[in-house]
């Protein structure tokens, strides 16, 4: 079995190249849900729908989350009640939101929910949420104040300076069902290239995941969402550097450098690999930028053979 700790849209196309280089029935994937929201009295989970939609085929690969040739009547009906508007639900990615909220309301916990939405997309791997616990990131500004990891990245658009970064409910949140035995019973587990400070560490401060990763770490290879000293997608780039790391494969390294015998980097940053293996940590030199799901799948190939 492969188990891949996954964000959001990274993880999504590296997870599509996986599954064509092994059988998905074989992939467990352990995903973020510390963006998770209520909104409109639904609950939302962005990261589990991400990788849903993409594996299911439903994506929309332009903006990278929601469903493709969706359409916004609903969306248009609440704008005449003054929203709020400002997270855009299409109406049909509404209709997971609806089953999903109504399930939960029954008593099925989100791993049960997420399963049945997952097998519904005919997605094949195992989609496991972090904790059914509550946890959420929140997110201090410049000027000191805290918001929702939401409300700062699509309310804010990402673009205003953040001074931490801290997850709501970490200290009592327990490992969803099936979580810890999908890293412990790993062939090899993956750290998709997912935001390391707002996608991946709320996975690992579920208590517990992290030591059961630190336990793998030679069997533990980490995909550098940081290529050029640039974020692909989103504003991980911007946070390395303001929250005192650095803004590098290199600094992703460090970071990780307690959890992965080995780190995958992408060509344009070859140079990089000394200096990540100065650190105690493999370097695996190849394009990591998925333009295609060939492309993709070529990743994820290298990425599973960098076990040594
Ligand atoms: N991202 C946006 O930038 N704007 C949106 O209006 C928005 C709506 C949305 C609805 C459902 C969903 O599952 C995701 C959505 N996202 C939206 C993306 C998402 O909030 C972030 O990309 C992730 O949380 C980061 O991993």
């Amino acid at each position: 079995m492969i188990t891949v700790l996954a964000g959001g849209v990274g993880a999504a196309r590296l997870l599509r190249g996986l599954v064509r280089v092994v059988d998905p029935r074989d992939v467990a994937v352990v995903a973020n849900v510390a963006d998770d929201l209520v909104l409109h009295g639904l609950n939302i989970s962005p990261d589990l729908d991400t990788v849903t939609y993409t594996l299911g085929g439903g994506d929309n690969a332009e903006t990278g989350w929601g469903l493709a040739g969706e359409t916004w009547q609903a969306m248009d009906a609440l704008d005449r009640y003054g929203g709020p508007t400002w997270f855009r639900l299409g109406d049909r990615d509404l209709a997971t939101h609806l089953h999903r909220t109504g399930r939960l309301a029954e008593g099925a916990g989100l791993a049960q929910v997420t399963a049945e939405i997952a097998a519904a997309w005919e997605i094949g791997v195992r989609l496991l949420p972090a904790t059914e616990d509550r946890l959420r990131t929140m997110v201090t500004l410049g000027d000191g104040t805290e918001v929702g990891f939401q409300e700062y990245f699509v309310g804010m658009r990402h673009d205003v300076p953040v001074a931490a970064i801290r997850f709501d409910g970490a200290a009592s949140a327990r490992p969803g069902p099936g979580v810890l035995e999908a890293i412990t019973d790993a062939e090899t587990v993956v750290i998709a290239p997912s935001n390391p400070l707002v996608s991946v560490d709320p996975i690992l401060a579920v208590p517990g995941v992290s030591e059961a990763v630190a336990d793998r770490r030679s069997s533990t290879v980490a995909v550098s969402p940081i290529v050029g000293g640039a974020a692909l997608k989103g504003p991980a780039d911007r946070m390395l550097a303001e929250l005192g790391h650095e803004s590098s494969a290199v600094g992703v390294a460090r970071h990780y450098r307690d959890l992965v015998g080995t780190m995958v980097i992408d060509v344009v940053d070859a140079d990089l690999a000394p200096e990540v293996e100065a650190g105690g940590v493999r370097c695996v030199v190849t394009d990591t930028v998925m333009h295609t799901p060939e492309v993709a799948a070529a990743l994820a190939k290298v990425t599973l053979e960098a076990i040594a």
